[in-house]
C-alpha cells in the first residue's frame, strides 16, 4: 500500500467518523490537505463557501438541524480569523463544530512569517473546550478524535490547527510506547437519568402550584410527548425560548408561543401570574420576561449542570436528560382539576393569534412584514426547515410563523450575528437535501453575507433532491432593527447615514445566477409567491418591499406606552426626519387598536 501522509489520514480518519461534508475554503496553509481531498475522490465533499465565516455558519446550520457534529476548515492566518464569527455563534448557541485550520510551516513558526497568526491563542477563548495543534503524526488521531469528542461532550466549537509541513509527513501511528498516545473511535452516550429524592422534591413544588407557567428551550428538543403529558396533568401554559421554537407545536392551545422581547403576550402574561415555575432546556437570558423573585417557585430540568440554576432562583435544580427527567417525573404529579388557570392561558393564546392576524394584514408601504411571515404559516410544509437572520425578521419569525410537525427553525439566537440566514439554510440543505428550506434574510444581511452565499447556492442546488431552498429577502433599504432600537431604546430618531442601504436588486442577482428572482411589491402577491416557490424546481429569492416603518411591537408595550413612542419619535428635529417620522407615527397609530386590551 503507498504511504500514506498526515493529510490522507486525516480524511480517512474523519471518513471513519461518518463525515460526509467538510465546509471549507482553501489557501496555502491546507494545501497538503486539499491535495488529499483530490487523492480521495472528494471523499468527504469539501463544501465551498465564499469567505470563511460563511463555511462555519454552513457548519453551524449542518450541525444544528441534521445533529451530530459538523467540521469547518480554513487555512492559516486570514483564512482561520475569518472563521472566527461563525465559531463564536456555535459556542454561544451550544453547537458541535470541529474547526480544522493551517498554519505556517514549524520551520518559519516563531519568525513573524508570512501569515502567521498565533493561532493557538487566538482560538483560546472561541474554542475553550479544546484547541490543540499537532506537531508530529503520531498526535494527530488522539487530538482529532477528542477535538470531536469534546465537541460533541461540551456541545461546543473545538479546533485543531496543523502546521503545513506536518499534512506533508508520512502518517506514522501512536505506538506502545512511553508518552505516545493511542486513541480510538466513536463514543456511546449514556442517558443522564435524574437523582431520585430530587425528583420528589420537584413533584412537591409542582404539586403545591395552581398557576404553573412551563418555560421549554432547545435542550427540550425530542421530549415532545413528555412535555405535553407534564403540561396536561400541570395545567399549565408552555412559553418557548426562541432556539426552542420547533420543540413544541404552535398548534396546542396552551402553547403561549416565543417569550422575550421578540415573544408573545401572552407567553409575557403566563411569566406574570404564575405560581409556579417549570423550566427545561433552556437557559433564556432575560430576567425582566421571567416571573419576579419570590412569586413563583420554580424547578428547572437541564442536562448540563453547568448551564443549570442561572437566570432564577430556582429552589430544584434536576441535572438530566429531559424526556427521562420528565418520564421520572410523570408519576408524581397530581392533575390539577381545577382548570381554570389553563383555560385563561387558552383563551389568552386564541386572542393573541387573531391580534397577530390582524396586524399582519394592516396596510403598509407597500408590503406589510408581517403579512411575508403570515402568508407563509398556513402553507409551511410539514417537514420544512425554516431560518432567519438577525434583524426585523427574528420578530416575525418569533410571533408570526406557527410550526407544528415535524418544521424544524434555528437563527443565531445568542450571538444573534448578522449573516448566518443564507449560510444556515446552505447547511441545513446538505444536511437534508430531501427537505424544503425557508429563508428570511434583512437586505442588510443579503449586502454582508447572503449575496455571495447565493452564488454557492448557484454552484450546489442541482445536487440537492428536493431543489426547493427559498430567500426572502426583507428590502426594506434600511438596517431597520437598529433603527427601530434606536427609536425605542435611545428615543433618538433614525440616522440615514448609519441605517440607510443602498438600493440593490436581489431578484435581479439571483436571477442573473439562474436562481428565481421573484419582485414583489404587492401584499396580494404573496400568496402566490410562496406556492410558487414551494413547489417550484429551483431555488427562489423573494425579492420583497417590505416597509421600514411598521413596528417590531414588544409584547409587554401597553397601549399607552406605545403612544408615548409614537409622540416622542414626532417630536423629534422635524427638519431633518420630518417625513420619516411622520410615516412611522401613522404606521404606529394604525397598529395601536390590536393591543388595547
Ligand atoms: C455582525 C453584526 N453586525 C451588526 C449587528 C447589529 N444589527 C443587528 S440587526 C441589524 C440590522 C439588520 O438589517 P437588515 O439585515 O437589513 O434587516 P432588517 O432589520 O432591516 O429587517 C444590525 C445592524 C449584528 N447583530 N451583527
Ligand atoms: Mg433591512
Amino acid at each position: 500500500m503507498a504511504s500514506q501522509n498526515v493529510a490522507d489520514f486525516l480524511l480517512q480518519r474523519l471518513r471513519d467518523w461518518g463525515v460526509e461534508h467538510v465546509f471549507a475554503f482553501p489557501g496555502d496553509g491546507i494545501n497538503a490537505i486539499l491535495a488529499a481531498f483530490g487523492r480521495a475522490d472528494d471523499h468527504p465533499m469539501f463544501v465551498q463557501a465564499r469567505h470563511e465565516e460563511m463555511a462555519a455558519f454552513e457548519a453551524v446550520g449542518y450541525a444544528k438541524f441534521g445533529g451530530g457534529f459538523a467540521v469547518c476548515m480554513a487555512t492559516s492566518g486570514p483564512g482561520a480569523i475569518h472563521l472566527l464569527n461563525g465559531l463564536y455563534d456555535a459556542k454561544l448557541d451550544h453547537v458541535p463544530v470541529v474547526a480544522i485550520v493551517g498554519q505556517t510551516a514549524r520551520s518559519a513558526m516563531g519568525g513573524s512569517y508570512q501569515q502567521e497568526v498565533d493561532l493557538l491563542s487566538l482560538y483560546k477563548d472561541v474554542a475553550s473546550e479544546y484547541v490543540e495543534m499537532v506537531t508530529v503524526p503520531e498526535q494527530l488521531p488522539n487530538v482529532l478524535d477528542r477535538a470531536i469528542r469534546i465537541a460533541l461532550a461540551e456541545q461546543a466549537p473545538t479546533a485543531i490547527i496543523i502546521p503545513s509541513d506536518v499534512q506533508e509527513l508520512d502518517y506514522s501511528a501512536p505506538t506502545h510506547a512511553f508518552k505516545m498516545v493511542p486513541s480510538s473511535l466513536g463514543v456511546e452516550w449514556p442517558t443522564v437519568a435524574p437523582d431520585d429524592a430530587a425528583i420528589g422534591r420537584a413533584a412537591e413544588i409542582l404539586n403545591a402550584g395552581s398557576k404553573v407557567a412551563m418555560l421549554v428551550g432547545s435542550g427540550a428538543r425530542g421530549a415532545r410527548a413528555e412535555l405535553e403529558q407534564v403540561a396536561d396533568l400541570l395545567g399549565a401554559g408552555v412559553a418557548k425560548a426562541l432556539l426552542g421554537k420547533d420543540v413544541l407545536s404552535d398548534e396546542l392551545p396552551y402553547v403561549t408561543g416565543s417569550i422575550g422581547l421578540l415573544g408573545t403576550r401572552p407567553s409575557y402574561e403566563l411569566m406574570m401570574d404564575c405560581d409556579t415555575l417549570l423550566t427545561v432546556g433552556s437557559s433564556f437570558p432575560y430576567t425582566q420576561f421571567m416571573p419576579d423573585f419570590g412569586q413563583a417557585r420554580a424547578v428547572q430540568i437541564d442536562v448540563d449542570a453547568k448551564q443549570i440554576g442561572m437566570r432564577y432562583p430556582y429552589e430544584v435544580n434536576l441535572v438530566g436528560d429531559a424526556a427521562t427527567t420528565l418520564r421520572a417525573l410523570i408519576p408524581l404529579l397530581q392533575r390539577k382539576t381545577d382548570r381554570g388557570w389553563r383555560e385563561d392561558i387558552e383563551a389568552k393564546v386564541s386572542r393573541w393569534w387573531a391580534t397577530m392576524q390582524a396586524e399582519a394584514m394592516v396596510d403598509a408601504d407597500p408590503v406589510n412584514p408581517m403579512r411575508l411571515f403570515a402568508e407563509l404559516s398556513p402553507r409551511l410544509p410539514q417537514d420544512a426547515i425554516v431560518t432567519a437572520d438577525s434583524g426585523s425578521s427574528a420578530n416575525w419569525y418569533a410571533r408570526q410563523l406557527k410550526f407544528h410537525g415535524d418544521i424544524r427553525g434555528s437563527l443565531s439566537g445568542n450571538l444573534a450575528t448578522m449573516g448566518p440566514g443564507v449560510p444556515y439554510g446552505i447547511g441545513a440543505k446538505f444536511a437534508h437535501p430531501d427537505r424544503p428550506v425557508i429563508v428570511f434574510a434583512g437586505d442588510g444581511a443579503m449586502q454582508m453575507n447572503g449575496m455571495a452565499e447565493l452564488i454557492t447556492i448557484k454552484h450546489y442546488w442541482q445536487q440537492w433532491t428536493d431543489p426547493r431552498l427559498v430567500v426572502a429577502v426583507l428590502h426594506n433599504n434600511d438596517l431597520n432593527q437598529v433603527t427601530w432600537e434606536m427609536r425605542a431604546m435611545e428615543g433618538a430618531p433614525k440616522f440615514p447615514e448609519s441605517q440607510t442601504l443602498p438600493d440593490v436588486s436581489y431578484a435581479g442577482f439571483a436571477a442573473s445566477l439562474g436562481l428565481r428572482g421573484v419582485e414583489i411589491d404587492n401584499p396580494d402577491q404573496l400568496a402566490g409567491a410562496w406556492e410558487q416557490a414551494l413547489s417550484a424546481d429551483r431555488p427562489t429569492v423573494l425579492d420583497v418591499r417590505t416597509d421600514p416603518n411598521v413596528p417590531p411591537i414588544p409584547p409587554h408595550a401597553t397601549f399607552e406606552q406605545m403612544k408615548e413612542a409614537a409622540s416622542s419619535i414626532l417630536h423629534g428635529d422635524e427638519d431633518r426626519w420630518g417625513v420619516v417620522k411622520e410615516g412611522v407615527k401613522t404606521k404606529m397609530q394604525e397598529f395601536l387598536p390590536h393591543r388595547e386590551r
